[in-house]
């Protein structure tokens, strides 16, 4: 078997595709690609759309963590990703689409924000990556990717306002499902893998860090990606910030 995963270092959903492909235990090879650059690289290599994770294997092109989470069970069922019983199975898939469409963005919202604040932050998520020229310089030349990427984000100040006013309930969504047993258990499923991504995500950010670290999601984070790369010491208006919840 043949395998190459596009990523952006730092990419939470990409990253979940990293952690999926290690717990199925299948090897593969990574190409690192530097955002806004990546969509010509995608778009070269054949993929539909010009997003990572970007899967290639045996041929076959996969895109979006969702859909790779289908495919690696389908192509080697075990470990499963999911649940056989079909009850278990849909709370783990709503889950996952919880993670996938209403949890990710935000956070990637709020990093953009802090990366468009200070560019010198993007360094630290790309530490150890392969981007084919030093990540110094890539960060030095970076400014108009990084402000572009900021724009195709819509990490403007009203969405990074809203995804900090939002967090909250997210939180407590994620706490929710750890709570009825839809994640968090003894083997990780495809949901875990989703979810725990944007929390460690979200840990990297000093500024965030308040809000989910009393929380389950920051154990559940830390018990599924532990090293999550990257940090962003405090950038957002205090203002901007919800309040932790009391404990
Ligand atoms: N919901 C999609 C999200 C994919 C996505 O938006 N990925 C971002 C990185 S986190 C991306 O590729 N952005 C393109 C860019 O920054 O140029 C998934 O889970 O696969």
């Amino acid at each position: 078997m043949t395998a190459r995963l596009f990523v952006i270092p730092g990419s939470h959903p990409a990253t979940t595709a990293a952690l999926m492909f290690d717990f199925k235990g299948i090897a593969y090879n990574r190409t690192d690609l530097i955002p806004i650059v990546s969509k010509g690289v995608l778009r070269a290599a054949g993929f539909p759309r010009m997003t990572v994770p970007a899967l290639r294997i045996d041929g076959e092109r996969i895109q979006g963590s969702r859909e790779i989470s289908r495919a690696l069970d389908r192509i080697q069922p075990d470990p499963p990703l999911f649940p056989a019983d079909p009850g278990r199975r849909a709370a783990v898939e709503d889950a996952e689409r919880f993670g996938d469409e209403e949890l990710q963005h935000p956070i990637r919202q709020l990093l953009w924000w802090g990366f468009k604040r200070e560019k010198d932050n993007l360094r630290a998520y790309s530490e150890g990556a392969r981007l084919g020229l030093p990540v110094g310089l890539a960060v030095k030349t970076g400014g108009p990717l990084v402000a572009l990427s900021a724009r195709l984000n819509e990490a403007t100040d009203a969405n990074a306002r809203a995804a900090l006013a939002a967090l909250p309930d997210l939180l407590d969504r994620v706490d929710a499902y750890i709570a009825d047993g839809t994640i968090g258990g003894d083997e990780p499923n495809a949901a875990d893998f989703q979810i725990a991504t944007s929390i460690g995500l979200a840990l990297t950010l000093d500024d965030l860090k308040p809000l989910v670290e009393p929380r389950p999601a920051a154990d559940l984070a830390r018990r599924i990606v532990p090293d999550y790369p990257g940090h962003m010491p405090p950038i957002l208006p205090p203002a901007w910030l919800p309040a932790p919840a009391a404990g």
